[in-house]
């Protein structure tokens, strides 16, 4: 008998703990491209693989939209399928420890920011600023005390 109630106190923590835990996902990535002369990007494309601190990877290759992307000063945002297996990809804490950029083609790059908004409304960000050209690729930390409060 004496193990019958232990065996139910078991089942109802798990339940518990499952159900506390909701863990953000990505619903969309904005990149600013940076305004300065060559920042913007025509004739080439980039691919980004997230890393989340539990060793969890999602890649988006040759990240686009319909919209012109990649022109200097300009914010571009991405989601629903643009997102490819980012899309809803669970990042726990809302945390992504590294963003790995690469990039393919004619045409450098510089970015100024990319962020990661999840489902909790906050985000990360990675802050760049360096042009990235000739197949380069780079990996960016982001912390979780650059996760703000998601307002725009
Ligand atoms: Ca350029
Ligand atoms: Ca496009």
């Amino acid at each position: 008998m004496k193990s019958f109630f232990w065996f139910n106190y078991i089942l109802v923590s798990l339940a518990c703990g499952s159900l506390s835990q909701e863990v953000p996902v990505i619903t969309a990535i904005e990149v600013k491209t940076a305004d300065v002369s060559h920042a913007g990007m025509t004739l080439g494309s980039i691919d980004l693989e997230l890393i989340t601190p539990e060793f969890t990877i999602c890649l988006i290759e040759n990240l686009d939209s319909e919209n012109d992307d990649f022109s200097a000063g300009d914010i571009n945002e991405f989601t629903g399928s643009q997102l490819q297996e980012c899309l809803d990809f669970p990042i726990p804490g809302g945390q992504v420890a590294l963003l790995r950029v690469t990039h393919s083609g004619l045409d450098a790059w510089t970015p100024e920011w990319i962020r990661v908004i999840n489902s909790n409304e906050s985000f990360v960000q990675c802050n760049d600023g360096y042009e990235i050209d000739n197949s380069e690729m780079r990996a960016q930390r982001s912390e979780i005390k650059d996760a703000e409060k998601y307002t725009v």
